[in-house]
């Protein structure tokens, strides 16, 4: 199989070759979950900022949905173009393995952003959040928001998202240690905020003292803020969402929502793109990277701007 770019040159670069020759294939690409989404968008600015700086070309491909069905053949596709290194936000954290391993495989170098896949083998290094001290994080401010009393919903976006299962997992543990809490567990949104905004009102009818709603990322937030303005409950449930779109946080200064716990995707981003580098240009890598976390109410946020997600770079 002959490697796309490599015109007339050596094939081989980066580990095992020589450290002192530049590497000729530049080219990496990033896959994000989802296409035209706050979080990975501002994830792209911080890459594309840090290949430029390094000398790389950096495309995206993502698919329209957060599926691992949509997302494999664009693995796949990938594949065929032989870029030196690829940057993912796995889909699935089991089902996205076997078209990954086809990358590494090829000798392209893998690095994760964001999510991850429970097999450590395929990917050199992972970058993101500390997702379940997230969680964490959310069920003391959840507590705190709603005095220690009352039902509490979990709304989660699809099982097998490492990152939304670890902040529903944090999330679970810490609210365990808040007796006056009744924990009604978590619901599943499928990343649709249509469904996140159902989920909440059959919760409402089954629960009409229903006191907070953590919502485990963007799409369930956002579609959480809807739900209760639909029915009328934004001053009687505390809201509390991971991420910071442009929605949510209009809809945290107008007190829709009560907090925000918000990524850094610009410096995962950037990160991912000097770990991969790294390992092209046969340096050593870094296999585990954690960004910064950070909770924003209506009082702070003003302060806190930097957080907020891009919608272009
Ligand atoms: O919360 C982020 C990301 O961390 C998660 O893995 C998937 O959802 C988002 O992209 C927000 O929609």
């Amino acid at each position: 199989v002959l490697a796309a770019g490599c015109g007339g040159g050596t094939i081989g670069q980066g580990a095992g070759g020589d450290p002192a020759a530049p590497p000729e294939n530049k080219n990496l690409v990033l896959m994000p979950g989802v296409k035209a989404e706050p979080f990975y968008i501002s994830m792209q600015c911080g890459a594309q900022e840090e290949a430029a700086n390094l000398g790389y070309q950096l495309t995206t491909q993502a698919p329209d949905r957060f599926e691992a069905a949509l997302q494999t053949p664009i693995v796949t596709g990938v594949l065929a173009t032989r870029p030196a290194g690829v940057l993912i936000a796995p889909t699935d954290d089991v089902a996205m393995a076997n078209p990954m391993s086809q990358l590494k495989d090829a000798g392209i170098k893998v690095v994760e952003v964001d999510t991850r896949l429970q097999d450590e083998s395929i990917a050199l290094s992972t970058v993101s959040s500390d997702n379940e001290q997230g969680g964490v994080l959310a069920a003391r401010t959840v507590a705190e928001l709603v005095g220690g009393q009352g039902e509490v919903l979990v709304l989660n976006t699809k099982a097998g998202t490492s990152t939304t299962d670890a902040r529903a997992r944090g999330f679970e543990q810490e609210i365990a240690n808040h007796p006056g809490i009744t924990y009604l567990g978590q619901e599943y949104t499928e990343n649709e905020p249509a469904v996140a905004a159902q989920k909440v009102s059959a919760t409402l009818a089954a629960h009409p003292d229903l006191a907070a709603v953590f919502a485990t990322n963007l799409n369930s937030g956002e579609g959480a803020a809807t739900g209760l303005r639909n029915a009328g409950k934004t001053e009687q449930v505390r809201l509390v969402g991971f991420d910071a779109s442009p929605n949510q946080v209009e809809d945290l200064r107008t007190g829709e929502v009560s907090a925000l716990i918000a990524q850094d995707p610009a410096t995962i981003g950037r990160q991912g793109v000097q770990q991969v580098v790294a390992a092209i240009e046969g340096r050593p890598v870094e296999r585990e990277i954690e960004t910064d976390l950070v909770a924003i109410t209506q009082a702070d946020m003003e302060s806190k701007a930097q957080y907020f997600y891009r919608t272009e770079c």
